[in-house]
């Protein structure tokens, strides 16, 4: 199902901040920045390498506000690793087999995700305590 780990998603407080840590400490840079009011989110993308059907990256991700997904974890847990995303070719495929295997989808149908993918997450209590995301590059 998996073609490549597309991106590890990363909570933190202060975006511009913590961009200026990774590029200064690991040299990567940022491909691409959005706005997600939908996701509640800020957020960044340095490019790693690239992999099956598009990009491995690390995705930087500051709330917009308290009561967003990434805002309550910060609240709850701090800064760290927020969810890992894993690249499909097909993520309705994807979403209908999970939930026949009994894994709690968090969408319905798929979502706006950064640069245009579409994505889906599934629940962390289902996939061991990783909040898990499938993403489905844009067409070229
Ligand atoms: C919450 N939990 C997590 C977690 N967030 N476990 C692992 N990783 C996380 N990131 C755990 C809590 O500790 C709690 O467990 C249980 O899940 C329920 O959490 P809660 O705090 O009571 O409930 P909510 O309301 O925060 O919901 C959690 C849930 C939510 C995962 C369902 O955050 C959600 O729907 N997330 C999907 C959307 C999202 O995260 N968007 C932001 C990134 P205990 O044991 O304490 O009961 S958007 C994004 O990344 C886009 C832009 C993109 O990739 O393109």
């Amino acid at each position: 199902m998996f073609l490549r780990i597309d991106h590890v998603g990363i909570a933190c407080h202060n975006l511009e901040e913590k961009i200026k840590f990774y590029e200064e400490t690991f040299g990567v840079q940022v491909v691409h920045r959005e706005v997600n009011e939908a996701q509640g989110v800020r957020e960044a993308m340095l490019h790693i390498a690239d992999g099956e059907g598009g990009g491995s990256y690390i995705q930087l991700l500051e709330p917009l506000g308290p009561d967003t997904p990434v805002g309550k974890y910060l609240a709850k847990r701090g800064e760290g690793v927020h969810h890992i995303a894993y690249g499909v070719s097909d993520v309705r495929g994807a979403m209908g087999e999970l939930a026949g295997k009994g894994i709690r989808l968090l969408d319905e149908s798929p979502r706006h995700g950064s640069m245009n993918s579409s994505i889906v997450f599934l629940h962390p209590k289902d996939v061991g305590g990783v909040l898990t995301e499938l993403v489905e590059a844009p067409r070229q």
